[in-house]
């Protein structure tokens, strides 16, 4: 096997393969925390975890559409001005598991854990791109249909063997609005093998796909990358698309996650005492966005409550205010009295008001990707 030098893992971690590693933490787990530890942060690989262990010989190469190629050592990258973010990374499979429900999709079984708050610190990749001769105030009419791609150290089957690897547009690079960082550091300590060490990208408010681990080499190219995972997979179809009609090159590769909401207090089906009871969970979308309301229901979607919505403790979240963490997961909770069974829902809305469909059915797609639907769990009261 190629999976004989493996992390150790936290031992409750909910794991859906084993080679490659894919795992999430519980439900509970998951809303513990504003920023969400590091064990227990969902791992989500194609292949082996690659051993990079002589750091002094790494380096990370800038080639491609560039007038002088560069080779960084983690030193090098370390002494750029050290830029830190909190931001929530959400696979584009997260929630997968309730779309299969609706008619089989491929894809590692997700529950609604593949995603995870992190706090990363590593470099602006506009400031390394700045060392290449990109400068940041270069304009879109200029870059054309440019992309910054990134290579990875390690093999996956998908790519016959070769790196996993992926690209975002090159304005989305050098744009510092962006935040797109290389990141060395997760929640303050060194980034672990798990999420990519030496050093990873965070491409934030995208999907985690593009979110690059184990980085070899960052290519300018002149269109998007024509890799596997952006062209053969991560990539949203309508429902009438099965496997034996698809045309890949019909759709772009997906960026963005949409607006999205979870009740993790909560398992699919509870049973209860009567009385009161409060939900918490997680509410999410992508592009920076921001999330302008969180609505739950106690009646299975008759009427709403809004929940009250937090990021760091004690303080009520504002979309759009500078203190709050523009890439990151806003937590709600919301309490009613319950004395008969009844399903819980809730939806978030975001400040551009995209809402979350009502029913996963109208967003089915063949890879089960970007299940945002209304997330619904029942309780049932002790009698
Ligand atoms: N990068 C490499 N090199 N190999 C991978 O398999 N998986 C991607 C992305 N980056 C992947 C990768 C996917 S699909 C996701 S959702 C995130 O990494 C998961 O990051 P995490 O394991 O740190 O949570
Ligand atoms: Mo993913």
């Amino acid at each position: 096997s190629d999976y004989f030098q493996e992390p150790p893992r936290h031992p409750s971690l909910i794991v859906n393969s084993k080679e490659p590693f894919n795992a999430e933490p519980s439900r509970s787990a998951l809303i513990s925390s504003y920023v969400t530890p590091v064990d227990l942060f969902y791992k989500r690989n194609h292949g082996p975890i690659p051993v990079v262990d002589d750091i002094q010989r790494y380096r990370v190469s800038i080639r491609g559409l560039v007038e002088k190629p560069l080779d960084l050592s983690l030193d090098d990258i370390k002494e750029l001005p050290k830029h830190v973010i909190a931001a929530t990374l959400q696979c584009a499979g997260n929630r997968r598991n309730q779309m299969s429900k609706v008619k089989t999709v491929r894809g590692v079984g997700w529950d609604v854990s593949a995603v995870g708050n992190g706090i990363w610190g590593g470099a602006r990749l506009s400031d390394v791109l700045e060392l290449v001769g990109i400068s940041k105030l270069t304009s879109t009419t200029t870059l054309g249909g440019r992309h910054v791609e990134f290579v990875s150290v390690d093999a996956c089957k998908d790519e016959n063997g070769g790196p996993y690897k992926a690209s975002i547009p090159l304005i989305q690079a050098t744009t510092c609005n962006a935040e797109v960082i290389l990141v060395y550091e997760m929640n303050g300590e060194p980034l672990n093998r798990d999420h990519g060490y030496p050093l990873r990208v965070i491409v934030p408010g995208v999907i985690g796909a593009r979110s690059v681990k184990w980085l070899d080499s960052i290519n300018i190219i002149a269109e998007e990358c024509q890799g596997f995972f952006m062209q053969k997979d991560y990539k949203v179809f309508p429902p009438t698309v099965n496997w034996e009609n698809i045309n890949w090159s019909t759709r772009r590769p997906q960026m963005d996650f949409p607006v999205q909401s979870v009740i993790c207090s909560l398992e699919d089906i509870n049973t209860v005492d009567s009385g009161k009871i409060s939900v918490h969970g997680y509410a999410v979308t992508g592009g920076g966005r921001g999330i302008e309301r969180v609505d739950v229901s106690f009646n299975g979607g008759k009427t709403w409550t809004e929940a009250s919505r937090y990021q760091k403790t004690g303080k009520p979240y504002v979309a759009d205010d500078p203190s709050s963490d523009k890439w990151a997961w806003v937590l709600f909770t919301a309490e009613a009295d319950v004395s008969e069974n009844i399903e819980i829902v809730v939806k978030a809305v975001d400040i551009a008001a995209n809402v979350q469909p009502e029913n996963v059915e109208f967003i089915w797609n063949l890879r089960g990707i970007l299940n945002n639907s209304w997330h619904r769990v029942l309780v049932q009261v002790k009698r």
